[in-house]
């Protein structure tokens, strides 16, 4: 998470709706222009619910219907800082659906922090999955010393609610865990996020909690990696060693640090589409979904460019989920809110190009 000034926000919201390079940034001077034009801007796509905030949304299909574990947004009256303190969530709620466009159901709450016996603060974005006959909920939270680790809770029913682990998944750490299941059976989770994310303060499975708080500093190295592990037979712990998501350019050359446009920055995901792995992310600071393709889930991974141009708002998450031979992207914004802690989940179609790119979406347009 960045500091977020109001002045950049508003240079960003001019930016989305106008689709220029998030490189570009304006001055004082554009403010007022940027104000007039977010007030025109017109959405590709309209939030799925309005009677929660949602964010992250990690879509799958259960039982032939849509289930979506989102984050669930609250104004805690935390203020925004370089740390994202004041993304401050306390619980999760299990969206469903039966089909694309049709009613979204708010489940009750599904998991929520005091519940978690080793749980401190910030419930993040969470995944599922499912195997044999049991549902796993996947969430990172900060435990009782401010470092972030990833727990799993269990459930009978898709929509919970789950009872957590007594403690956290053993070689945790990080956020945003996105669990995927291959063809073959076996269960990978992909996961980390720099900066609040605190990724850039783990090295060979240990925290420096004076580590630096954002990636800079080392512009011409190779760029910080999310991590992938197998998940063991249990699905709640890891089988092996948690190992670098590697994302090369097309020359073969590890993205550097300073490539913000390109490099993983946070929010994971995977999916095989013609048995190919594709590696989705969000670039963070530049605020673009990015793809990565490879043969093994193991990567490492070509990158391939962008999908999606910045959302409003300032961080950008998101799911690829097929649904009955379509593909679908699940993302968030601020449509609701405009606020950068109170966001809402969206859905739209994606489709893969034949050159292993996705076709660009852009989110937001000009009446
Ligand atoms: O929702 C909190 C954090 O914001 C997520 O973990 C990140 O991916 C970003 O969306």
């Amino acid at each position: 998470m960045l500091k977020i000034k109001a002045k950049v926000m508003l240079s960003l919201t001019l930016i989305a709706a106008v689709g220029a390079s998030c490189q570009q940034r304006n001055n004082g001077s554009n403010e007022k222009n940027a104000a007039t034009t977010a007030m025109k801007k017109t959405y590709l796509s309209e939030p799925l619910v309005s009677e929660i905030y949602t964010a992250d949304p990690s879509a799958h299909i259960f039982n032939g219907k849509i289930y979506i574990y989102p984050s669930h947004d609250i104004e805690a009256g935390v203020k925004e800082n370089d740390n994202g303190d004041h993304f401050d969530m306390r619980d999760y709620h299990v969206l469903s659906m039966d089909s694309i466009g049709g009613k979204v159901t708010v489940h009750e709450v599904a998991l929520s922090v005091k519940d978690i016996p080793w749980a401190g603060r910030q419930l993040w974005a969470p995944d599922a999955a499912y195997k044999d006959g049991t549902y796993y909920l996947y969430f990172p939270v900060k435990d009782k010393n401010d470092v972030f680790r990833i727990g799993v809770a269990t459930s009978e029913k898709p929509e919970g609610p789950f009872k957590a682990a007594a403690k956290p998944i053993d070689g945790s750490y990080s956020i945003d865990p996105a669990v995927f299941t291959d063809t073959d059976g076996n269960s990978y989770m992909y996961f980390g996020g720099i900066w609040g994310g605190q990724l850039q303060r783990w090295k060979d499975g240990k925290y420096d909690a004076n580590g630096s708080k954002t990636d800079t500093g080392k512009e011409n190295e190779p760029a910080l990696t999310a991590k992938v592990a197998k998940l063991g037979k249990d699905m709640a712990s890891f089988d092996g060693k948690v190992k670098d998501v590697v994302i090369l350019d097309k020359d073969g050359k590890p993205l550097l640090t300073k490539d913000h446009d390109r490099r993983f920055f946070e929010g994971a995901w995977m999916h095989k589409y013609n048995g190919k792995y594709y590696f989705t992310y969000s670039t963070g600071d530049t605020h673009f979904l990015a793809s990565a393709v490879a043969d093994s889930p193991w990567g490492p991974f070509v990158y391939q460019g962008t999908f999606m141009t910045p959302v409003e708002g300032w961080t950008t998450h998101h799911s690829i989920v097929e649904i009955k031979g379509k593909w679908y992207l699940f993302y968030h914004d601020t449509q609701l809110s405009g606020k950068t802690h109170l966001r809402n989940i969206k859905v739209t179609e994606l489709t893969h190009n034949t050159d292993g790119t996705i076709a660009l979406i852009e989110p937001n347009g000009k009446k």
